[in-house]
């Protein structure tokens, strides 16, 4: 262990996000509400919180097996109470065997002998930056599960007047992401010109080679979103050998001890103590999966520490 060199990231490097530690969030076991499926994100589902682990949830989307469960913080934006789609003109992708238009809560509630996650457990989102983006508007995106992959983009959808949804044209929503306006995966259209990088045309593209966006937007009748809407946000500050707590990605359920091996401009490599290099990831730094030294024993969650490290000193030697 290169415990000369190791220090704890500075809480300063993480966002509020990644440091907030309210145990005290109200989620129990059984509550129901409304959230974003992750291998969906366009779609918001009926949820059940399955488990409670300090302030982090297990989430099962209701009448879907288990295997799709996942975690999330309690204060997550993904999640929403009960009658928030319906409120925000968003659809509800309702449990199957309810017919999309004919899915009521209450009905819902008193079938299931449920009750729902009260209102005021929910995060309030703090008051947004002024967000030019809207529904439609064109972009150029990283393909964050092709990652080398700048490509034709459209804003599908805009909560809190601050997350957007980016889709990628003519592909389907398993690419799809939520970010804000300071994401360093997002650019106006023109990006990939400018910086001499090739631009991925949308799928079916008759002549993707040469891909104009003008013929595009006059095409889709549709207009780029303003290069105004993009506020790039400054690089993190972490650095080699610190150390954080972080989500084991293989097994969401756990939080480990970890270690910032490599760093980008917006990205870390995280390496968990213990294990081999083999299970190291890459992640962005502002990943809601990751956390400051000492946010498990703030929140009531366990910390998986490696057997064999100096955190657990061997018996004195006399
Ligand atoms: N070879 C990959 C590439 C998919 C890229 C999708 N992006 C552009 C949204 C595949 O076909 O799965």
């Amino acid at each position: 262990m290169e415990k000369r060199n190791a220090e704890t990231a500075p809480v300063n490097l993480f966002t509020q996000d990644q440091c907030s530690n309210n145990h005290r969030h109200g989620f129990e076991v059984g509550m129901k509400l409304e959230g974003v499926d992750p291998l969906h994100p366009s779609m918001f589902c009926v949820l059940s919180v399955a488990e409670v682990i300090g302030c982090r949830l297990r989430l099962h989307i209701d009448s879907y097996a288990e295997c799709y469960d996942f975690w999330v913080n309690a204060d997550s934006p993904d999640i929403r109470p009960a009658g928030w789609c319906h409120r925000h003109n968003h659809k509800l992708h309702p449990p199957k065997g309810f017919h999309k238009t004919g899915f009521d809560w209450q009905v819902y509630l008193r079938s299931t002998n449920s009750q729902l996650a009260p209102e005021d457990i929910f995060k309030i989102p703090s008051p947004p930056p002024p967000c030019v983006f809207s529904v439609g508007g064109k972009l150029e995106a990283v393909d964050r599960k092709n990652p080398s992959l700048v490509c034709v983009a459209t804003v599908s959808d805009v909560i809190d007047q601050r997350r957007i949804l980016v889709h990628f044209d003519n592909w389907d929503d398993s690419y799809d992401y939520w970010c804000d306006s300071s994401s360093p995966y997002i650019h106006p259209i023109g990006w990939c010109e400018e910086q001499a990088r090739p631009l991925t045309a949308p799928q079916g593209h008759p002549c993707p080679e040469s891909f104009k966006w003008e013929e595009y937007l006059q095409q889709t009748k549709s207009s780029a979103a303003p290069s105004s809407a993009f506020t790039l946000r400054a690089p993190h500050g972490f650095q080699i050998n610190h150390k954080l707590e972080a989500v084991d990605r293989r097994n969401p359920m756990l939080i480990r001890v970890a270690t910032v091996t490599e760093t980008d401009a917006y990205r870390i490599k995280i390496h968990y103590d213990g294990w081999s290099d083999n299970f190291d990831v890459w992640c962005d730094s502002d990943l809601c999966d990751l956390h400051p030294a000492g946010w498990c024993q703030q929140t009531g969650h366990p910390l998986e520490i490696p057997a064999d490290s100096s955190l657990h000193p061997a018996p004195s030697q006399g």
